[in-house]
Order: structure tokens, then sequence, then C-alpha cells
């Protein structure tokens, strides 16, 4: 399967890629309008309406298998010129996740590496963490610590605080010198960028709005699962040459009966990889 690559570049302009290799982030870029991310905000909340309370845990992971304008946004031209000048033209979403945090919520994120349970042969992964709503040091930002996306994998420990979003807890082991910590303030519709080793974590929603954020995981295509057969991912621009993942097929409509078999299916995959889950992970997602 090919996907043609775009001719859009504006990201080139921003001369980003260097600071990205430099800090292991890039923030502020603009995935889509602010007329856009209210759209996508007003979908996710008709469909909560809908169904009588916040999205179910289980549609947080995997949603753009579930939800057509989900699809639509991981395939977004600015986001995907973005993510080919660090990763390539023949780009996966490996994964997706809503980070919910409603107003006053107590939920926050410990200091951790993605790359802890991913199982992926190379840390080559960036998450362009859109964001759609606005996301301040009020609402629980994301934050990091410049420059730590080359060190190692470092250990965690897997806390049992009630309010991490964390699928398993998990927390890095080694100090932490949050004197270096960046906010990545966003307006909605802006995203930021990070390296799959960026040490990060986030706080509490302290304001009276949701923070609502959508993270998005592309891969290069030649990188493997190494923990687990059968993962999958979705082809959103390029050639996959390698065929290291089950491509995934893009819902026809919201929760189309198929689309819902299919994430059930892939998720519960997903599951074996990464164990048990915090009670927080279990109530509100988190990944
Ligand atoms: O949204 C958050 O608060 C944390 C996000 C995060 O940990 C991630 O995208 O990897």
């Amino acid at each position: 399967m090919q996907i043609p690559n775009s001719s859009n570049r504006s990201a080139d302009a921003l001369g980003f890629r260097d600071a990205y290799r430099a800090n292991g982030y890039f923030f502020p870029l603009r995935a889509v309008s602010e007329h856009e991310a209210a759209a996508y905000r007003g979908k996710l909340e008709e469909h909560e309406a809908a169904t009588g309370g916040p999205l179910r845990r289980e549609f947080r992971q995997k949603s753009h298998l579930l939800f057509t304008w989900l699809s639509e946004l991981t395939r977004k031209p600015a986001i995907l010129d973005a993510v080919e000048q660090l990763l390539g033209p023949d780009l996966l979403v490996w994964q997706t996740a809503f980070f919910i945090k409603e107003a006053h919520d107590p939920g926050m994120v410990t200091w951790h590496q993605d790359s802890t349970y991913w199982g992926l042969s190379e840390p080559e992964v960036v998450t362009a963490w859109v964001a759609l709503s606005p996301s301040t040091s009020e609402s629980g930002c994301v934050r990091v610590i410049p420059g730590t996306h080359r060190s190692d994998q470092v250990s965690h420990v897997e806390s049992a605080n009630p309010n991490n979003l964390l699928t398993r807890g998990q927390e890095i082991a080694v100090d932490v010198d949050e004197s270096h910590a960046v906010s990545m303030l966003l307006r909605p519709g802006e995203m930021s960028l990070h390296h799959i080793r960026t040490f990060h974590n986030s706080e509490p929603n302290r304001s009276n709005d949701r923070r609502i954020g959508f993270a998005i995981r592309y891969i290069p295509t030649r990188i493997r699962q190494t923990s687990f057969d059968a993962d999958t991912a979705t082809l959103v621009r390029g050639t996959d040459r390698f065929g290291h993942f089950e491509l995934e097929p893009a819902p026809r409509n919201d929760l189309a009966p198929d689309a819902v078999r299919y994430h059930t299916d892939v998720t519960s995959r997903r599951s074996r990889m990464y164990g048990r889950t915090s009670p927080a992970a279990d109530e509100r997602g988190g990944t």
C-alpha cells in the first residue's frame, strides 16, 4: 500500500528539527486551526452527552480505530509533515490515547519515559500531543526535562498512587531535577512533539475547564514490536516495505460494529503487553 507524501512543507520554515534533536521535544506547532480543534472537542462531547458520561476507558486507547474524525486527525498534513522530518517518509500510527483531566481532577502523570513498556525495537517514536482545550500550568500541561531523550532507558518503579493516569503507575526511579522542567503550554489546535525517551510528567488540573489532549504515537515502518506477536498499526504516509505490523483499517463510520470488534481484538492483544493497570488508568484511561 502506498499513501502519497504531501507537498506541504510548512514545518521546514520553523527550523524545529535541530531543536527537537537537541532537546527531545518541540512546541508549539499548529496541528489544526482553533476552529477545527473546537469541532473535534464538540464531537467528543456530543458522544459523551449521548452516552451519559466521560469517554469510556477502553475507548481512550487506539481511538482512531473507532471514530472517523480521530482517524482523520492522525492524518493531518501539518502533523505528518513535522513528524516526517524526524522519522522519514514512511509513517505508521502505532498508538493513540486520550489524556483527559476533568476540571479540578486530581489525576496526574508521574515522571516517566514512554519507552519503558512499549517493547519497540528502537527508540524511534514521536508523540504528537494535540491540545483540544487550553493546556496550561493551571490545567496540568505536559512538562519535559530537556536533553533527557539522550539518556538510555532508566529504571522505573511502579507506584500505587490512585491518581496516576499511567497504566502501571510507573515512575522514574532516579532523581529528576524538576528545576529544569519546561511546561509545554498549548492553545487548542496546537501540538507538542516529544521523543520516546524524554522524561515527562503532568500535574493535576486546577482549572475550571477540562484539559483534553490526544496523543498520537508515530513510528517509522522499519521498527518492530519485540514483546508480543501480532501488533498492529495504521499506515498514514508513504509505503510499508517491511510488514512488521498488521495494518489497521480505518473506521467507515463512528463506532461501526466491525470497527468496534476490531478495536476490542487489538486492545486485548495490547493488554498482554501492558499487564495490570493502575486504579486511575482503569477509571480514566491513560497509557
Ligand atoms: O497528557 C498528559 O498529562 C501526559 C501525556 C503523556 O504522558 C504522554 O503523552 O506520553
